[in-house]
């Protein structure tokens, strides 16, 4: 781990992955899901400077209303949420740009609490980015940057004050629900009691809407799925000819998810440098690189239960597109206000 103060006065960056880490974890990941039947990659590779502004890109779209529809309930709820959290740190997992984040550390300063935020992500140069635009816009914030992986790295986050961790924008749907439970059974156990969690979910609704929003028209979300072939050429000397995948998106009405893929076009054999790997894909044959889980209020609700969570408030938009969950950890018996319930 390195810490460094950069000269803004209260910017402080963490790096807990080392200067190979992306390379041996991404490694790791084509070793098992490259040569898996069906081939899958995990989500996060997409998220290099190139991804990060074309997901930033995607969020524009006519077709992706989460980002719009979870923008509106931050807008319409933050005052509730810095009021019943208390927090004085607001520590963001996956906080890419940072831009609803703003929102929320508008309420918290306004409440009189707010003292530190934490981002957190694996894309060291758009947490960069994001950090020194939130250090001068708060003058007298301390902004930690973490650059970690929110699936290994959570124990070592800092603890300090009374957090509410956000994880916006429904990307605790790219993580499966193995995953998903572990996940946040491990956050509640690095938080103390009365900490505060909120969740953005994308939730079910209409196949065709929710396939159009991973599909759109101008093409952004296809260049954001092949740019996952572009990293492993430059980071693992693959030779992927991106043009000869298409895109794909489809909803699994059954597991409450959209996959997205991309389809070989024809034949190819794959060459990986490091590691030293040939990757064999017929005509057709398709490589799944991303889910995102859509939910319903019960069993989101069940599974933060289940982690140790206690609801406290469940925000939603007029046509019930998406929700902002806040939960808390609870305080022992007597020692907690009634935030914690409905
Ligand atoms: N929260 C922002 C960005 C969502 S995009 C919003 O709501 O608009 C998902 C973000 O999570 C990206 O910035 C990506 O780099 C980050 N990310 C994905 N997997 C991650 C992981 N395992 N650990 C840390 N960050 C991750
Ligand atoms: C970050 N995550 C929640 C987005 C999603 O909707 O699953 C990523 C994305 N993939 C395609 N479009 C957007």
């Amino acid at each position: 781990m390195s810490v460094t103060q950069i000269p803004l006065p209260f910017l402080y960056t963490v790096n807990h992955l080392g200067p190979d880490h992306l390379r041996r974890a991404l490694a790791e990941d084509v070793r098992a899901g490259l040569t898996s039947a069906p081939k899958w990659l995990p989500p996060k590779w997409f998220y290099d400077a190139t991804g990060s502004e074309l997901f930033s890109r995607i969020t524009r779209l006519p077709e992706y209303y989460p980002a719009r529809r979870e923008t509106a309930i931050l807008r319409e709820h933050a005052e509730e949420i810095a009021a019943l959290s208390g927090a004085d740190t607001l520590a963001e997992l996956g906080s890419g740009t940072s831009e609803k984040t703003g929102l929320l550390l508008g309420a918290l300063s306004r409440a009189g609490t707010l003292k530190t935020y934490m981002p957190v992500d694996v894309d060291a140069a758009t947490l960069d980015a994001a950090a020194r635009r939130v250090a001068s816009a708060h003058p007298g914030l301390a902004v930690w940057a973490i650059c970690a992986d929110f699936e290994r790295h959570l124990a070592r986050l800092p603890r300090i004050g009374r957090r509410l961790v956000a994880f916006l924008g429904g990307t605790v749907g790219n993580l499966d629900d193995r995953a998903r439970a572990s996940f946040l059974s491990e956050l509640h156990t690095t938080l103390s009691p009365g900490d505060g969690l909120l969740l953005g979910a994308d939730l079910v609704k209409d196949t065709g809407r929710l396939v159009a929003a991973y599909d759109d028209g101008a093409g952004v979300t296809a260049a954001f799925n092949r740019n996952v072939l572009a990293v492993m050429n430059r980071e693992l000397g693959a030779d992927f000819a991106p043009q000869a995948f298409e895109h794909v998106a489809l909803y699994d009405g059954r597991l409450h998810r959209v996959e997205m893929r991309l389809r070989a076009t024809r034949p190819m054999r794959v060459h990986f440098r490091e590691p030293a790997l040939t990757v064999p894909f017929r005509a057709g044959e398709e490589m799944r690189t991303e889910i995102s889980t859509k939910f319903y209020r019960y069993r989101l609700e069940r599974e933060l239960q289940r982690a140790g969570f206690a609801v406290s408030r469940w925000y939603t938009d007029p046509a019930q597109d998406f929700a902002v969950v806040l939960a808390f950890v609870p305080e022992p018996r007597g020692g907690g206000a009634d935030r914690h319930h409905t």
